[in-house]
């Protein structure tokens, strides 16, 4: 039986050299995913109620990560939306963009004041370096119109740039993971709750101009 156990050594002794290249190789062939999505059941006041945050990666020519935060009951004015945002992995927020919302300017005027700001540091507290934060194309966080009882707002940032750090490109497209908080008078709930942190998803990869993602 020498030739085949032979022939079996030596195959073992291959997978034994992949197995110690597989902890770099793996983290390589396994990107975090492109959308996250969290489901908030936790039962808060429903004028808060936040049933789910969506987190898009940019496949775009532009680096642009967006976060869509979906509230049942509508979002009205003296509504406060604040997503913190963590590059780097630990507990602590690396930044944080508010989006407070007023009653319309114009006496029967459908489309919400917004007063937005992006703020680098501070942790989990509304303090920080106040800083500006668009997307590559100029628009702020919250670009559209934001009608009073709309259920879905959409924040949309190139989050490496408003966080002044190197934006990730082709070879690795880098994760990101965001906290929500929506709160209105004395009522507010986050998801995930209790200041945990959503699953990372992929941050950015260029277009394939040769006709791959976009
Ligand atoms: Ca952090």
């Amino acid at each position: 039986m020498p030739g085949p156990r032979r022939l079996v050594l030596v195959p073992a002794g291959c997978v034994l050299l992949l197995a110690g290249a597989l902890p770099s190789a793996a983290g390589a062939e396994r990107p975090p995913p492109e959308t996250v999505v969290v489901h908030d059941s936790r039962a808060s006041a429903p004028v808060v109620d936040i049933s789910q945050v969506r987190l898009d990666a940019s496949w775009y020519w532009d680096s642009v990560q967006s976060v869509r935060v979906r509230v049942p009951q509508g979002f009205r004015p003296g509504h406060r939306l604040t997503a913190w945002f963590d590059l780097d992995g630990d507990a602590t927020p690396d930044g944080h963009v508010t989006l407070q919302l007023r009653t319309p300017t114009r006496p029967h005027g459908t489309a919400l004041r917004k007063v937005q700001e992006f703020r680098v540091g501070g942790g989990w507290s509304r303090g920080g370096k106040r800083v500006s934060c668009t997307t590559p194309e100029g628009d702020r966080p919250a670009a559209g119109r934001i009608r009073s009882g709309q259920r879905s707002v959409v924040l949309a940032l190139d989050l490496w740039s408003c966080l002044r750090a190197p934006t990730p490109g082709a070879v690795d497209p880098g994760s990101w993971r965001a906290a929500v908080r929506v709160a209105k008078g004395g009522q507010a709930d986050m998801a995930p709750s209790r200041r945990r942190w959503s699953a990372p998803v992929a941050g950015w990869g260029p277009c394939d101009p040769s006709g791959g993602r976009c």
